[in-house]
């Protein structure tokens, strides 16, 4: 049995259940119930607040966890990352008021920086010899100069709409992140085999998303033509068909392809041309 910590409300709430599901790891949303055992798996959800997830990781409580990579950073803790999950992206920057000269990181010399984040911060301004003053800020960091609390900020931005609507311009993309699934370092051996077995669910499902199966009727005299558009895993599956000199061709291929080998399919003659989602590609 493995104890997965995921954010009980917030922006990686519902992605960290959808990711969940889509590996086939049914449990309960925070809604009914703290600690979720899932139906069909050895694992556990443990709903807690983000900031509590390296450390609950960290120190065992539970063996893995999906959190910002922000959060891992800030809190210092020591975990493993074993994989980014490709949501919850956004980068920590400084922004200043808009109407400020900026020509530099040394404008921050002998200013205050209000952030939620100063133990990123503080590793960025010592980098970059700067002597500012960081205020900790838990909340709304950028309406701080505008309440004269700081002279600019180092936040969260993802569309840059926040920073916008209050008057202030991104100045330093400091740190990127996204979410993470981390693990705590010491995992038994059984730990480690439900650990692999989550993460080979998850390339299966990375995999299967950017794919798509096609299938089409092809006059056998394009055949050779077309497997040279389709290279499938190995090669294009080739059915015969009841219609003399037509055969039924299947294959997978890349989802940011498609278009452009459906046009050069269509070129060759073939014809019913059907495309599917995959659920699952086991490699
Ligand atoms: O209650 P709990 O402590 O669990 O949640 P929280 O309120 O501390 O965190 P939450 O749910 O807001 O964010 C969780 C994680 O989502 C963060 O640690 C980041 O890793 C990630 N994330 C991704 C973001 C954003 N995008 C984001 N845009 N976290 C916060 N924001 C905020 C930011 O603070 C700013 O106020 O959104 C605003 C900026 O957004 P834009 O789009 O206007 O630039
Ligand atoms: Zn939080």
């Amino acid at each position: 049995m493995i104890r997965i910590a995921i954010q009980t409300k917030g922006r990686l709430n519902e992605e960290s259940l959808a990711l969940m599901k889509s590996i086939d790891i049914d449990v309960e949303s925070a809604k009914r119930k703290f600690l979720s055992k899932a139906a069909n798996f050895p694992a556990e959800v443990l709903y807690l607040r983000d900031d509590d997830i390296p450390q609950v990781v960290s120190s065992g409580t539970a063996q893995l966890g999906i959190v910002g990579l922000n959060e891992v950073e800030e809190r210092g803790c020591d975990v493993e990352i074993v994989a980014r999950l490709g949501f919850g992206g956004c980068r920590i920057s400084l922004a200043v008021p808009k109407g400020d000269k900026y020509e530099g990181v040394e404008y921050f010399n002998g200013k205050t920086i209000a952030t939620s984040y100063p133990v990123i911060l503080g590793k960025f301004l010592k980098e970059n010899n700067i002597d500012a003053k960081i205020e900790v800020i838990t909340g709304s960091v950028e309406i701080a100069p505008a309440a004269g609390i700081a002279d600019a900020i180092f936040d969260i931005v993802s569309s840059g709409g926040t920073l916008v609507s209050n008057g202030l311009r991104e100045v330093e993309r400091v740190f990127e992140s996204e979410a993470v699934l981390i693990a705590n370092r010491n995992l038994g051996s059984e730990e480690r085999e439900v650990l692999d077995e989550i993460l080979f669910r998850i390339e299966s499902e990375r995999v299967s998303s950017r794919k798509k199966y096609l299938l089409m009727n092809i006059p056998k005299d394009s055949l050779d033509e077309a497997l040279t558009i389709l290279p499938a895993m190995r090669s294009p599956t080739v059915m015969p068909l009841a219609a003399e000199g037509w055969c039924s061709l299947h294959s997978v291929v890349e989802a940011d392809e498609l278009w452009n080998k459906v046009k050069q399919l269509k070129a060759i003659g073939a014809e019913g041309i059907l495309v599917l989602t995959l659920d699952k590609i086991i490699l």
